[in-house]
């Protein structure tokens, strides 16, 4: 890996594997709209298997499954319940109001996990004063809390709590397979609860496109449709099941991997001077770390760092985020703290002299 390209910037980076590509060259197709795909159907049902559920839909992207699951579960003018860096509020470019007429209910909880306690006094039913609670979406991995993980009774909690209230809860677990490695239960004892989940075939699990919303058969069902209205109906997408099929079955295998080269990766962070992180909350495959520290802003540093054939992201002025996957092994993350020590080992040297 030398003299290659190094890319932390996120576990959507990934190339499919050769498994992945004959995969998708000898895959059966047919119309997916008619329900004719067999390579489609056969995912949908593997994903429902798994994760314990009635139905499941394969749909393009994860931001198409969170944005479908929100306009199913709720009405205009409700509100959804979610953590301040949730995906769905960041990062899927207002969705939720343009296309479900929901208004964000968000807070901030430590570490991105919420809480029953937290969620309770934002919660509102009755008719009449205010926006009425139409979800709570929770986030298992929190990408942008750090990759941290929901403890499975506080989550069990959220969802008992909210169906007392007849409130459903949906869960974006793009990344729930780093979760359920991380909390060392399985996908049905950690997702059980709720009324829907999301997750990617991409990410972690490698597969070039597509992620899969699972739930009842009356939620698929209306979820299908959801799907069409967004542009979401694929035809022959096949092709791509076949290679998230192959996602699905083989890579949670090997996520403990790039579990550990993240905390390699916070290890030796943490142990430049400047730098800031904390290895004890490294628990999946993603890492933020400060480097104000530095003197170096993190676009600065960003910069140099991908002039050497590194890429990682400044997510503000001050931090940056790294993402382990399947494309980076440890030597990658040698090389990518060799190339931040040799930075800053340059930036201090040109301060002194
Ligand atoms: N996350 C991407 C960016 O959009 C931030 C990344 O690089 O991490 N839920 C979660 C928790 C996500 O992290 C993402 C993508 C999505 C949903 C959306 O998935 P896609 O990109 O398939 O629409």
């Amino acid at each position: 890996m030398a003299n290659s390209l190094l890319d932390l910037r996120s576990d959507t980076v990934t190339r499919p594997t050769q498994a992945m590509r004959r995969a998708m060259a000898e895959a059966e197709v047919g119309d997916d709209v008619y329900r004719e795909d067999p390579s489609v159907n056969k995912l949908e049902a593997r994903a429902a298997e798994i994760f314990g559920r009635e139905a499941a839909l394969f749909v393009p992207s994860g931001t198409m499954g969170n944005q479908t699951a929100i306009k199913v579960h709720t009405h205009h003018g409700q509100d959804v319940i979610c953590e301040e860096r949730s995906h769905i509020y960041v990062a899927e470019m207002g969705t939720m109001s343009a296309f479900s007429g929901c208004v964000p209910r968000t807070l901030r909880a430590p570490d991105g996990i919420l809480t029953w306690n937290l969620i309770e006094p934002l919660v509102y039913r009755a008719a009449g004063f205010r926006s009425r609670t139409g979800l709570i979406e929770l986030e298992n991995s929190s990408n942008l809390a750090g990759g941290t993980v929901y403890p499975r009774v506080v989550s069990d909690e959220i969802c008992d709590r909210a169906h007392e209230r007849d409130i459903p809860v949906h869960l974006d677990g793009a990344r729930i397979f780093n979760a359920v490695l991380a909390l060392g239960c399985s996908v049905i004892e950690l997702t059980g609860k709720f009324d829907s989940v999301m997750f990617c075939l991409s990410k972690g699990l490698g597969a070039p496109v597509g992620s899969m919303l699972v739930g009842s058969k009356p939620f698929i069902d209306n979820a299908r449709t959801v799907r069409k209205m967004l542009g979401g109906g694929m035809r022959q997408a096949g092709v791509l099941a076949a290679a998230g099929l192959v996602a699905l079955e083989e890579s949670p295998k090997r996520l403990h991997i790039d579990h550990e080269n993240a905390r390699f990766l916070a290890q030796g962070l943490a142990e430049i001077p400047g730098i800031k992180i904390d290895p004890g909350k490294v628990v999946t495959n993603i890492l933020f770390f400060d480097v104000s520290g530095t003197g170096l802003s993190s676009y600065e540093l960003s910069k140099r760092l991908a002039e050497r054939g590194v890429l990682a992201n400044g997510t503000n002025p001050r931090v940056i985020r790294m993402v382990t996957h399947c494309d980076v092994n440890r030597t990658g993350c040698e090389r990518a703290l060799d190339e931040l020590r040799g930075i800053l080992a340059v930036a201090h040297g040109a301060a002194q002299a």
